[in-house]
């Protein structure tokens, strides 16, 4: 018996989707892209692992985390953020994030920080976002502008070397201060004279995870002085001479390594070897210091001082791009115990891109950046394994 043309078309129709149903079975999952500068396996993801709170003295909100001077439990800390005026609407949005899931408990001031004066709208509108107290700091011309001993001219001649190896941002001036900036002068600011713990925030950024200890007394209690949630490999071409000056500034000045350093993290060769090779013997890998949690006695050390006065000399914040993540990240790897340095696991944060997703029921909506082939160059990416391989999970 003859079968119908409609009815042989719906059959192979069946069989062809049968296939495909049988292909999305067997295919092999997401692999890393092996390229010559990637020599990193799938590592298990430690944040699969259920993750609950840190260990160690945690201290819960209570009626001493009320807003104003019943807040006697708060410790000398403050949360702040380096922002414009435009970016109002996204600075609102990480208020929003980190107050609904941790600081509505324990009401922590925020501190902002601009290179001219907020506009009464910015002031108006953060000030409602909290019950805290907020506090809104103009930066000093000394601290922002373009240090004398740097050449226009020859700034100008970098920036065209910068922009042919693709260095993003390398002819905004501005991008180049914000970095010199959070590097060595924001601690120096007169409103954080009497602060020493902070937790820095940027506009645009998520928080999905509830936390409900004081994350600045756990940093206190524990004798931590940096605490972070991402670390990433940086664009080596950014940096090339930074680590070589900093080799001059060890072989001047020994007696600052610690001896629980992490040279040994900073100086990997064996998972991105070109990053290594181009970024003159450092891995480039880096706190993303859009999240940091830190002790800011660490950065007003001699030794901190002296880095970073040794580093502003040579120019690398303006004739290449030195970024604030990695200068902080090898101050942190060469002169304070590893010890101290304390990776949040809890705290689930994102800025676009790269996140910290806990596997925790305290997690709620964590954006994991699943674009097409999104996880393998995440992956490519996020250098933890590496802090993990050398220095362990803290
Ligand atoms: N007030 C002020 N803030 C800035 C300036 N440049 C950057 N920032 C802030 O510095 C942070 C980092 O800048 P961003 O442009 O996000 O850099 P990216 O994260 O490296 O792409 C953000 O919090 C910005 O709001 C500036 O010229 N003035
Ligand atoms: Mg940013």
């Amino acid at each position: 018996m003859a079968i119908a043309r409609p009815v042989r078309a719906l059959g192979l129709a069946a069989i062809l989707m049968w296939c495909f149903f049988l292909y999305t079975i067997v295919r092999p999952g997401p692999s890393i892209k092996t390229s010559a500068d990637f020599k990193g396996t799938v590592e298990r993801d430690p944040q699969l692992d259920p993750s609950g709170e840190p260990g160690g003295i945690l201290v819960r909100a209570s009626d001493g985390y009320a807003p104003g001077i019943a807040g006697t439990e708060r410790i000398n800390a403050t949360i702040l953020a380096l922002v414009r005026n435009e970016e109002l609407e996204g600075m609102l949005q990480s208020m929003q994030d980190l107050e609904r899931t941790w600081n509505h408990k324990f009401n922590y001031p925020w501190t902002f920080f601009n290179d001219v004066p907020f506009s009464e709208e910015f002031k108006r509108k953060t000030r409602a976002a909290t019950k805290a107290e907020t506090r809104y700091e103009l930066i000093p011309k000394e601290h922002w502008d373009t240090p004398s001993w740097i050449s226009d001219d020859l700034y100008k001649e970098s920036v065209k070397i910068l922009e042919e190896n693709e260095i993003q941002y390398a002819d905004k001036i501005s991008y180049h201060k914000m970095c010199r900036w959070n590097s060595g002068l924001f601690y120096k600011h007169p409103a954080l004279e009497h602060v020493r713990y902070y937790w820095r925030v940027e506009p645009n950024v998520h928080f999905f995870c509830d936390i409900d200890y004081d994350v600045f007394r756990y940093m206190q209690d524990n004798n931590k002085t940096y605490g972070f949630t991402i670390t990433l490999y940086d664009a080596p071409k950014s940096i090339p001479t930074l680590w070589p000056e900093t080799a001059k500034f060890i072989a001047q000045h020994p007696e600052y390594l610690h001896p629980n350093n992490a040279m040994a993290w900073l100086t990997d060769a064996q998972r991105r070897p070109v990053h290594n090779e181009q970024a003159n013997g450092y891995s480039t890998c880096h706190f993303w210091s859009n999240f940091e949690i830190g002790d800011m006695d660490f950065w007003r050390s001699q030794t901190y001082e002296d880095y970073f006065n040794h580093l502003d000399r040579a120019g690398g914040f303006f004739y290449e791009r030195w970024g604030d993540a990695p200068v902080h990240s090898i101050a942190l790897g060469l002169f304070e115990d590893r010890s101290k340095i304390h990776w949040f696991r809890d705290i689930g944060y994102q800025h676009i891109p790269f996140f910290n997703c806990p596997n925790s029921d305290k997690c709620k909506g964590c954006i994991t950046g699943r674009f097409t082939d999104g996880e393998a160059w995440l992956n490519k990416e996020d250098c933890r394994p590496n802090w993990f391989k050398y220095v362990g999970m803290g």
